[in-house]
């Protein structure tokens, strides 16, 4: 297949914080486009005072912009902002070539590199659900959607057709994914005994490096946005006999309407349900504040939930240690790491703070208890045994004596309840 001739337009409104970040934005559709396959051959702005209806742009500069596209032999228009199905329809009837906004661009990515069974229904159901009031304009590259909805020719009835079978098709794969995500939930259930991390953050930040500098398996690590695009957890050994599972998960982007990625609800679900939150930002990126926002923003309750940020690629820094006593004034607790060369001498920050850190949070959120429970409370010492992990055992008259790591929570639990515990 002939490579894309991508050309970017960026339409910040005057006066925007987009418009003052408009250059950072279009770098960033350039690397989507480059990891969706496209070539870039050029790129443009229009800073606007309002969007119009018809075509976003300004009609004067959709004239200039077709002859701009003509002269470059673009075969395709990138536009950085989310566009109505009305604008997208028009804009390609006069521009004459396709036209994707940011947000087809990063379906694109996720639909031809989703591996795992929950990913692919999730972008197919995304693919879907962006589709339905689109399915004019789309008319042409339908075909390109994975598992073949099958449209031809084109035609009012024919189109009523496939919205009805694009409608059964949504609320099948939105049944198959609710399967999938009590499976999920109910895997977590029986996994208190350890406590829970996830690695949540812009793409690109580092997450998946640091998960396999933790834990040393192999994740798949990618310089391209997007290369995770499914949870995934390991058991991390944070010493001192404390254990932390550690789950990586696909990272945010700016102006995505995230609502519409099953697999973004994935990362936020996870970072609900974890004791805690190790943000992850790339500290190299001049740009790491607004960062942190998209995903605080998306992340939402993050509030109440134990956070650690984790300023990462320190060994980028020209001033490491300026930089963390910096970040520290807003981030009192904040950890600078360097996840591919954690091992190199000269790092004097690295993986090994945010394991310290780990193990004192285990410490914290999986105390190490002696609990006393009469033999005859079979109900007390079922739950035990489920919930905590039992480290020794005896028993003398009638009393069994456990010794045991357990939650926080459950341990404050059972002293409300008048169980004997001691900590230590
Ligand atoms: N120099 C430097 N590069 C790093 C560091 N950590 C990660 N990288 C590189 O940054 C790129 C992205 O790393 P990933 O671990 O895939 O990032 P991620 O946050 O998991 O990204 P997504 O899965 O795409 O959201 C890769 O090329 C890594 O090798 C670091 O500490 N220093
Ligand atoms: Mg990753």
């Amino acid at each position: 297949m002939p490579v894309e001739r991508a050309f970017l337009v960026g339409a910040p409104r005057k006066g925007s914080d987009d418009a003052v970040h408009v250059d950072e934005h279009l770098d960033e559709l350039e690397r989507l486009a480059d990891t969706a396959g496209a070539q870039v051959i050029g790129k443009t702005i229009q800073r606007i005072d309002a969007p119009t209806p018809n075509f976003y742009l300004g009609q004067g500069k959709v004239e200039s912009l077709k002859d701009e596209l003509a002269a470059a032999g673009a075969t395709l228009m990138l536009f950085d902002e989310s566009l109505t199905p009305v604008q997208g329809v028009k804009l390609e009837k006069n521009l004459g070539v396709r036209v994707m906004d940011r947000t087809e661009v990063i379906l694109d990515i996720f639909a031809t590199r989703a591996r795992s069974h929950e990913a692919k229904l999730q972008v197919e159901l995304a693919q879907l659900e962006y589709l339905l009031p689109r399915l004019t304009r789309m008319w042409t590259h339908l075909s390109r959607i994975r598992g073949g909805i099958g449209l031809r020719g084109p035609g009012e009835t024919q189109l009523e057709t496939d919205r009805r079978v694009i409608r059964r098709k949504i609320s099948m794969l939105k049944k198959r994914l609710k399967d999938v995500a009590e499976h999920r939930a109910n895997l977590r259930q029986g996994r208190r005994q350890v406590p829970t991390a996830a690695l949540v953050g812009y793409t690109n930040a580092g997450k998946s490096s640091l998960l396999k500098a933790l834990s040393g398996a192999d994740v798949f690590i990618e310089d391209r946005l997007f290369a995770t695009l499914d949870t995934l957890a390991r058991e991390v050994d944070v010493a001192e006999g404390y254990r932390f599972r550690v789950t990586d998960t696909v990272g945010f982007i700016r102006k995505l309407p995230h609502h519409l990625v099953a697999s973004f609800r994935a990362t936020i679900e996870e970072a609900q349900e974890a004791d805690l939150i190790l943000h992850v930002i790339d500290a190299s990126e001049a740009n790491w504040e607004e960062h942190a926002e998209v995903v605080e923003r998306e992340v939402g309750s993050m509030q109440h939930k134990r956070v650690i940020y984790v300023f990462n690629k320190a060994d980028l820094l020209p001033d490491p240690d300026a930089f963390l006593a910096l970040v520290r004034e807003r981030y009192p607790h904040a950890i600078l790491t360097s996840a591919t060369t954690h091992d190199a001498p000269r790092t004097t920050h690295g993986v090994e703070d945010l394991r310290r850190a780990l193990r004192t949070s285990a410490q914290a959120l999986r105390p190490i208890a002696e609990i006393r429970v009469p033999v005859s409370d079979g109900k007390l010492l079922a739950t035990l045994h489920r919930d905590a992990e039992i480290l020794h055992q005896e028993q003398t008259n009638g009393v069994v004596t456990l010794r045991a790591r357990i939650e926080a929570r459950l341990l404050g639990r059972l002293r409300q309840e008048g169980v004997e515990v001691v900590l230590g």
